[in-house]
């Protein structure tokens, strides 16, 4: 039994009317905690199957960004915790929506850490460049510029559903100067830029960041012009499946982003490859900028330990600290 707002939060994320990793995360989260305010269930182990049977839905949405797997696991492992240890049924909804708001609460302030941790490292007169629409790496441009710091954007428009829009709107807003340029003329610019910021959809184990399509392209550039690349990262998106050996799954969109219907009429034997994301390697990254601090990107794994319990074969638990 799924209720329907939970229903048309798993259609808006596959969708993309919700999107961006955290923003992804927090709306699975609360769609959970949907599911245990409004679960017609008599006793604890049925509510127990509504939360499975939506975590499945909330789960096949969008495969690649980790928030979402580590938010539901999060919130997952409480409620079984609790059912084990014989929670009544109003008890698990309590759990479960006390969890969610913890976890939307702790997303939120993540981000704005990240903003305070990442501008002590952009300096005045630095100009940066940006791709696509992260909050985390807009936390950052805008907490610096508010500082005071003389700074300017490129934002590519991150093609093909134009992402980058939405970051030159914000930017715009708040009154930092930004250029739009187009994805393939990152290398042109490149030696005018003095740092990269980007956030993630996954970090994984040893250190690869998987982000919007072209990240990768873009920190080969960057690399290439000796530029420094920053990634802006909640501790939540380092991805713990990944220190058991897995790989991060690439979403495949659909071509119609990429070309009109009547392309097909026209070329009906051209293929299209539409991959959301890509992997952008360890070597071509300089800092990692979570809530808790700046990390090298091989410090990746010691995140994974210090945020995650292990219990392989059985589940991975978040462990949250709470404050
Ligand atoms: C969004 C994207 C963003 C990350 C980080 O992709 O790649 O850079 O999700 O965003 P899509 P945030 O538009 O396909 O969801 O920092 O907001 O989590």
């Amino acid at each position: 039994m799924i209720p329907l707002e939970v229903i048309k939060i798993a259609n808006n994320i596959r969708d993309m009317k919700i999107r961006g990793a955290a923003e992804i995360g927090r709306a699975a989260v609360y769609a959970l905690s949907l599911v245990a305010q409004k679960s017609p269930a008599s006793k604890a182990e049925e509510l127990m199957e509504h939360l499975e049977e939506a975590s499945k839905l909330l789960l096949a949405t969008r495969p690649t960004a980790v928030t979402l797997p580590n938010g539901i696991q999060y919130i997952m492992h409480r409620a079984r915790t609790a059912l084990q240890s014989g929670a009544s049924l109003e008890e698990l909804r309590e759990i479960v929506i006390n969890s969610a708001q913890y976890f939307i609460k702790s997303s939120q302030q993540a981000i704005k850490k990240i903003g305070e941790i990442g501008a002590r490292r952009i300096r005045d007169g630095d100009i940066i460049l940006t791709h696509c629409n992260s909050s985390a790496a807009i936390s950052i441009i805008l907490t610096a510029f508010r500082q005071g710091k003389e700074i300017s954007v490129y934002a590519t428009e991150t093609r093909p559903r134009f992402q980058g829009r939405l970051t030159v709107k914000a930017l715009h807003d708040a009154g930092v100067p930004v250029t739009l340029i187009i994805d393939s003329a990152v290398r042109y610019f490149m030696h005018e830029v003095d740092k990269v910021v980007v956030g993630a959809d996954a970090v994984t184990a040893n250190g690869a960041v998987v982000n919007k399509i072209g990240t990768s392209m873009i920190a080969l550039a960057a690399h290439e012009a000796r530029v420094r690349v920053f990634v802006a990262a909640e501790t939540y998106k380092f991805s713990p499946y990944t220190a058991l050996g897995e790989l991060v799954e690439i979403e495949e969109r659909p071509a119609e982003e990429v070309v009109p219907p009547e392309f097909f009429k026209e070329c009906p034997n051209v293929k299209v490859r539409n991959p959301a994301f890509d992997v952008t390697p360890p070597e071509f990254i300089d800092i990692i900028i979570t809530e808790k601090g700046v990390i090298p990107p091989q410090g990746a794994i010691l995140v994974l330990r210090e945020e995650f319990g292990w219990a392989l074969g059985e589940e991975l638990s978040r462990t949250f600290r709470e404050e």
